[in-house]
């Protein structure tokens, strides 16, 4: 028979969110009538707003006629494009200068290809799992040694650096992932620690992978909400963005990636030519259902609808961080994030997450499914019913 992909059996078994719901399910089998509340995966739960659903079914009905028909749209409708560079980088970019996606993971994945197994990788630590699984993936990480995976270099955010990464550690020529607003601490970097980051990526020669999946729920008006709001970030990074967390679109798919064509590999070539070329060859383009509702999320009442759709989440965010503030639990995150991350001093994450599953009836993510740093914590997400997160916080007081 064909030989495995090595890499496929360097990467642990079982995709943390996955694992998660085995878990539930196995908790449920024993206990028949427990009423499980989910704040684990940040699975969106609130309907669409009509506006944005109106674009979307708007879409679908065009492609039922002669005129209104299309097919194929490779790097995304151009209507989309311009106004995502005038929404969110103040028209800072060209048209192809910006990818539409189905998603930000899908792009986090192929994104990898362009640099291959021999780059060197750093991540913030902890941080998004499919930045460590896909570089496992790629032949850029090797085996799990107990630890962390072989020759991932993991840098770590924890409360003693404000959760900002010694970005002195960059990999010289390498690739670096970092997310603001974090997944799973929450921390929005500021202007100052982007720059810091900026400077140290241009003199490393590292090429930063933003991810800004959270970007809409930063409330604090003087945090960056993008990485090319610092001057020579397009001489040294990328970003992925969605529509997912922002207009509830994780089950519809949409997103974008943003190039510069500023951006070259170390001999001079362009990523952005790069990319367009493995988007044509892995990707067929976002659906045009899903680029029509997009079209409706970023005019004025779409906006709007987005802050308020945000505005709930983070209202849950508040109601979670007050339960634990009460029960003594000290916490991090939810106010520019939808993330929680709170604090279980000298237990296993593991351990928290089965306590609380089982006395609150609460499911929540383990901290060190996030990488080594974070043991003893554990990920609330905020993405979840009203009544289903004043529940849970009332059960939190059985801890
Ligand atoms: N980037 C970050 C930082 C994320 O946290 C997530 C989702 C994505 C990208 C995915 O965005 P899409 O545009 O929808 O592809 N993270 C969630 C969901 C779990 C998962 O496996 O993606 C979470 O709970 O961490």
């Amino acid at each position: 028979m064909i030989r495995r992909n090595p890499c496929m059996a360097n990467i642990r078994a079982g995709y943390l969110f996955p694992e998660i719901a085995k878990r539930r399910r196995e908790y449920a089998a024993k206990n028949p009538g427990a009423r499980i509340i989910s704040l684990g995966v940040g699975n969106t739960t609130e309907p669409i707003l009509p506006h944005t659903d109106r674009g979307l079914v708007g879409g679908a009905e065009r492609l039922g006629t002669r005129e209104g028909y299309s097919g194929y749209a490779d790097e995304g409708f151009e209507e989309l494009r311009r106004r995502i560079s005038d929404v969110f980088y103040k028209n800072a970019f060209g048209i192809d200068e910006i990818f539409i996606s189905d998603g930000a993971k899908c792009d986090i994945g192929r994104l990898q290809l362009l640099f291959g197994a021999g780059v060197s990788v750093a991540v913030q630590d902890p941080s998004y799992p499919v930045y460590v699984d896909g570089s496992v993936l790629v032949g850029a990480a090797g085996g799990w040694t107990g630890e962390g995976y072989a020759g991932l270099l993991y840098l770590p955010c924890t409360g003693e650096n404000g959760y900002f990464p010694d970005v002195s550690k960059l990999p010289e020529n390498g690739l670096f992932y970092f997310c603001s607003p974090n997944n799973p601490t929450g921390a929005a970097a500021t202007r100052e620690q982007l720059s810091a980051l900026v400077r140290a990526a241009r003199d490393r020669g590292t090429l930063v992978i933003f991810d800004a999946a959270y970007s809409e729920y930063i409330r604090d008006p003087s945090l960056p909400k993008t990485i090319f709001e610092i001057d020579g970030a397009k001489g040294c990074a990328l970003e992925v963005n969605s529509f997912s967390k922002a207009a509830g679109f994780t089950g519809v798919r949409l997103g974008w990636t943003v190039v510069p064509r500023e951006l070259v590999y170390q001999g001079g070539e362009s990523v952005n030519a790069d990319w367009t070329r493995l988007s044509a060859t892995v990707f067929n383009g976002a659906s045009n259902i899903a680029q029509y509702g997009g079209l409706a999320a970023l005019d004025g009442e779409g906006l709007a609808e987005i802050r308020r759709l945000s505005d709930f989440y983070m209202e849950n965010a508040r109601l979670i961080r007050e339960a634990l503030r009460k029960l003594g639990v000290g916490c991090v995150g939810g106010d520019n994030s939808p993330y929680i991350w709170a604090r279980f001093p000298g237990r296993d994450s593991w351990d928290v997450f089965s306590e609380i599953l089982e006395k609150c009836q609460v499911v929540t993510t383990p901290g060190t499914g996030f990488g080594p740093a974070g043991q003893s914590f554990i990920r609330f997400s905020a993405f979840g019913r009203r009544v289903d997160v004043e529940e849970a916080c009332a059960r939190l007081s059985r801890m």
